[in-house]
């Protein structure tokens, strides 16, 4: 929609968020003073509107960023720019994967606001999985979204001054350097932004303590901070995927820049490898829990498959770069990509379970013991995959360790 709404920042609510979609027409206008509004965000940064009129039943969503993190309050300013970088990701996911991501009607980056498809009729895919839904369409998508947007974001496809130009355009260093703080540094030291239970400390100060495994965590800290290798969504855990049974939708890149290729998907990995764990404790009747574990290291697999297939594909069809031609480079830049991939999926478990933000899969379990007792396997096996990432050859080795757990 190419109408423009007059913008000066001001934290929406459920009456003024009307007047932003009013001009765009998406809503008849006879109905305009019966929308249904519902500020429905549960994240931890946004104000998200689900604005609905209950006669024809067409609904949209205003996802608005406020200029502090939500989840620790206005004592942590953080940039509205994070709202142009989230619509300009989406428009630029959509054109290789437009089946993948929420259709975007409007942005405005004066209010930090994008207006977009409403996909309730989706869930979250970590809700899903916690309930013990499998979805089957899942795998394919993921692997589909994370080629697509790398292959198009790279050296391998672009021109060097348009790939410049992009890097600057998603340059989002205060994103990043949330990431780097949660992701990288802070569940490494004792840090105050860290949370775990004091049972705990001594798996803790293990860590803390294991001089080679901050070594390893120094180099994935590095090459997240240097290698703008390709374009990221930048946040892609299991609360980031809206799911159905024959659907996908990849929402929420807020955090997306140009990183190392592996990064992504290492994110989806681990998430599934905690939910993996968890579902010892939430899957109590064992024929399903085997069935639910066994889809969860099914979908790592497969997605890794049609990530390298579709990336082999885009590679030998679409690229211009000389290189590309010459035998092992790709086999050598997979290669690579897969060790990093299991590095920094061993560092998103670590903080998951550790640091500020943690995963509902092994907090909501509900007897004390077993969520502790979870929570260490979390810890062991991020820590493994972190100073064993080179011995990584196959994804089948990352689905045995995992099942192993
Ligand atoms: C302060 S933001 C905490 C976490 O939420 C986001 O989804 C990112 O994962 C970030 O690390
Ligand atoms: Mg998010």
């Amino acid at each position: 929609m190419s109408v423009k709404v007059k913008s000066v920042y001001e934290p929406l609510n459920e009456l003024t968020v009307i007047d932003v979609v009013k001009p765009l027409n998406f809503f008849d206008e006879s109905t305009a003073n019966d929308l249904i509004v519902k500020e429905i965000g549960d994240g931890n940064l946004n104000l998200v509107f689900h604005i609905e009129d209950p006669l024809s039943k067409k609904a949209l969503i205003v996802k608005q960023a406020l200029p502090y993190a939500k989840v620790v309050g206005e004592s942590w300013p953080l940039t509205l720019d994070r709202a142009r970088i989230e619509s300009d990701a989406l428009s630029q996911e959509a054109g290789s994967v437009p089946h993948l991501v929420p259709k975007v009607y409007y942005s405005d980056s004066q209010l930090a606001v994008t207006v977009m498809e409403d996909l309730s009729d989706h869930v979250i895919l970590r809700k899903g999985l916690i309930e013990g839904k499998t979805y089957q369409q899942l795998a394919e998508d993921i692997g589909t979204f994370a080629a697509n947007t790398a292959f198009y974001s790279s050296d391998f496809y672009l021109h060097p001054f348009d790939k410049k130009e992009q890097v600057k355009q998603f340059s989002n260093p205060e994103l990043c350097k949330i990431t780097e703080d949660l992701v990288f540094t802070d569940p490494f030291f004792n840090h105050d932004t860290n949370d775990f239970p004091d049972e705990l400390q001594k798996d803790v100060e293990k860590i803390w303590a294991d001089q080679d495994l901050l070594r390893e965590v120094a180099q994935l800290r590095f090459s997240f901070l240097t290698r703008a290798e390709v374009l990221l969504h930048g946040d892609l855990h299991t609360g980031s995927i809206f799911v159905k049974e024959d659907s996908t939708k990849v929402i929420d890149p807020e955090f997306a820049f140009y990183g190392p290729a592996g990064f992504d998907l290492a994110h989806f990995f681990a998430n599934l490898a905690l939910n993996h764990l968890s579902q010892n404790a939430h899957a109590k009747e064992p024929f399903h829990r085997e069935s639910v574990q066994s889809f969860l290291l099914q979908t790592i697999e497969k997605t890794w498959e049609t990530y390298t297939e579709t990336f082999k594909e885009l590679w030998h069809g679409k690229s211009s770069d000389p290189f590309t031609k010459i035998e092992g480079v790709l086999e050598s830049f997979l290669q690579n990509t897969f060790q990093e991939v299991i590095g920094f999926a061993g560092c998103e478990m670590i903080r998951r379970t550790i640091g500020l933000a943690h995963v509902a899969d092994l907090d909501s379990i509900e007897q004390k013991d077993i969520e502790l007792f979870y929570k260490k396997k979390a810890l062991e096996l991020g820590s493994y995959l972190i100073k064993n990432q080179r011995k990584f050859t196959s994804i089948t080795q990352l689905k045995d360790w995992i099942r192993g757990a």
